[in-house]
């Protein structure tokens, strides 16, 4: 029997910085290249943006999340005040089983989840799924043609941070999913760039409004939809866009939209040849 090699001879053998750096560049090249024609980019990999990538995923369509901040999750680490618990109501308790996130109940209809369990579990089955997840990356502006959104257009959020000028990039996707939580990001650059023809009352952005979490529970899912053709809108985005309230920790309507918001979506799949 030969004796095996220690560890300080395989490692001398064996790793080589060259061949390390060509695997993350060639494996990193391979993944952007093949989100080059999506059939659902989504914006912010918040709680309603990992649900829905999951969901479309598992149902078989193309899908890729674009991550401006270094970490997944959004708000929910965080869960309220850095008290990093969250709370679901019982029509959402479900979403989180579903997902293998463990709650415990803490009177009638209000459940905790421990908010890194769930954060890390959504995104782990997003990704198991088939999403793929691009953190650091902000999506700057869309594609549209002939009046509806086909694309994105992306950069480095390093670059924008340091404000540098240099050009994004771009890919095109059938939907495009504005899941950026308060901030409506996506729509935000349609309302300024394309005008006032959002599928709001006046056409345009409705702000969101105070606190309010049992209606905007509510609304946040009866706002999950079409804003402009081919970009939805989910999680608080929806109610930033539509005018309604804001909901603070408590994250079923988060989870429910994200569900919502695939399902519309799947309703579609003729649209893109499948
Ligand atoms: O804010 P966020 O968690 O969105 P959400 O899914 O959930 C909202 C809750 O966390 C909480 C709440 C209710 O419980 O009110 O706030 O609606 O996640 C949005 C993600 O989008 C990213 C941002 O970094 C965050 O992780 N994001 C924002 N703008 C961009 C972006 C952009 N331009 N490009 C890429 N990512």
């Amino acid at each position: 029997m030969t004796n095996p090699l220690t560890m300080e001879e395989t490692m001398g053998r064996e790793l080589d910085e060259r061949i390390i750096t060509r695997a993350i560049l060639e494996r990193f090249m391979r993944k952007l290249d093949s989100c080059l024609d999506l059939d659902v980019a989504i914006v912010g990999a918040g709680p309603s943006g990992l649900v829905a990538a999951h969901d479309l995923a598992a149902a078989g369509l193309k899908v890729a999340v674009f991550e401006r901040k270094l970490s997944v999750g959004g708000g929910m680490w965080g869960g309220g005040m850095m008290f990093n618990e969250i709370v679901v109501q019982e029509e959402a308790r479900g979403v989180l089983e579903k997902f293998g996130v463990r709650t415990e109940k803490f009177q009638e209809n209000y459940f905790t989840a421990d908010s890194v369990e769930a954060v890390t579990t959504i995104c782990s089955k997003a990704m198991g799924a088939g999403a793929k997840v691009f953190n650091l990356m902000s999506a700057e502006d869309v594609i549209v043609r002939e009046k509806r959104v086909c694309g994105l257009v992306i950069n480095w959020t390093a670059v924008e941070m340091g404000g540098l000028h240099v050009d994004p990039l771009a890919l095109h996707a059938r939907f495009v999913v504005d899941a950026t939580g308060h901030e409506a990001q996506v729509v935000r650059v349609v309302e300024r760039k394309v005008g006032a023809e959002l599928f709001t009352p006046d056409g345009r952005i409705q702000g969101e409004r105070c606190m309010w979490a049992e209606i905007a529970e509510r609304t946040t899912l009866d706002n999950t939809k079409e804003v402009f053709p081919g970009l939805y809108v989910a999680g608080m985005c929806a109610n930033a866009v539509f005018g309604s309230f804001r909901m603070g920790p408590i994250f079923g309507g988060m989870l429910l939209s994200g569900q919502k918001v695939a399902k519309l979506i799947l309703e579609r799949k003729g649209e893109m040849g499948r």
